[in-house]
């Protein structure tokens, strides 16, 4: 295909996806750089065109490990008979793909998340995707719940309790609104299984720019507020409907909120942070904890799947 081709194959494809850009038309090809993959090599259609739901996590392994867990909950079999590949072709994030299921890592922190949010949304676009659900599937601290509890995200909040993604660009603060999905976060919550022995509850989600200070730890390298100053910001969180922190969410609820892309945080609380600071389960608890909201998420899945007769 030649260049004015491919692009317009590539803008014309049908997506529900628009990423609010309108450069984009103008480039005849796009390079996805971190995750290694391009508009004019990788047939991006072909490849991506059935992706309904793109579930994102912090680390490459539990991404992998989610993907195989799919693959055999759903029995949707793997790209190539048994192994699974990682379709990233660079090293800064992992990508499996299990039928119409894209396992994405995202590292650490809002910048990470960021970068990878920019490439996804232009994948699923170009790919030709339609109704796409993005998810974040983490840990995170807990505010008055007993470690192991998953938490949906209601409503996505910075260190200020307010529903905003402040992103500074060319040298201002760009304020966003952090919009997630009302409906995904409900049929995620009735996805639970009433009879499993842990609760998944909702709340309102801050997200933070750091694990230590940024989250009111006392126990960072350097800190200059006392454990008093912890304990009263940590209950204006809670009074101010937060029962959850970590990382990314605020982001990605902007970013997808921007992209007109159905958006939707689950987590799991490894500790509470109203009792302490030191993430101290074991390794069988970590394990087990992390696995709830993968099940969660498979449970959702065959329940979106089975309403459109594809399951
Ligand atoms: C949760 O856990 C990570 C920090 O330990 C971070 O990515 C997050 O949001
Ligand atoms: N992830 C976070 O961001 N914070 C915690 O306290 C635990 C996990």
């Amino acid at each position: 295909m030649d260049g004015t081709t491919e692009k317009k194959a590539r803008l014309d494809n049908g997506s529900s996806v628009r990423p609010p850009n309108p450069y984009l038309e103008k480039q005849d090809v796009d390079v996805l750089f971190h995750i290694g993959l391009a508009t004019d090599k990788d047939q991006l259609p072909a490849r991506f065109g059935d992706v309904k739901f793109v579930c994102m996590g912090g680390s490459t392994t539990r991404m992998k490990r989610f993907a195989e867990f799919i693959s055999e909950r759903l029995g949707f079999g793997t790209q190539n008979g048994t192994v699974l590949t990682d379709l990233c072709s660079t090293d800064r994030y992992c990508m499996y793909k299990v039928g119409c299921v894209l396992s994405v890592s995202h590292g650490m922190g809002m910048p990470s998340i960021s970068i990878l949010l920019h490439e996804l949304i232009k994948l699923v676009h170009y790919a030709g995707c339609k109704d796409v659900v993005f998810i974040r599937m983490g840990t995170c601290g807990g505010l008055g719940l007993k470690p192991g509890t998953v938490v949906v995200t209601d409503t996505a909040v910075n260190e200020m309790f307010e529903p905003a993604y402040k992103v500074p660009i060319l040298g201002k603060i760009v304020s966003r609104p952090t919009q997630l999905s009302k409906e995904v976060a409900t049929e995620l919550l009735a996805a639970h299984d009433s009879n499993a022995d842990y609760d998944v509850t909702t709340g309102n989600t801050m997200s933070t720019s750091d694990f230590y200070e940024g989250q009111a730890r006392i126990d960072g390298a350097i800190c200059e507020h006392t454990l008093e100053d912890k304990i009263a910001y940590l209950q204006a969180a809670y009074e101010a409907g937060v029962r959850n922190i970590e990382m990314e969410g605020t982001c990605l609820a902007a970013m997808c909120g921007a992209a007109k892309i159905k958006g939707a945080v689950v987590c799991v609380t490894l500790l509470d942070r109203l009792l302490g600071d030191q993430v101290t389960m074991t390794p069988e608890q970590h394990q087990e904890w992390e696995h709830r909201p993968q099940e969660l998420l498979a449970r959702f899945f065959i329940n979106q799947l089975r309403k459109e007769g594809l399951y």
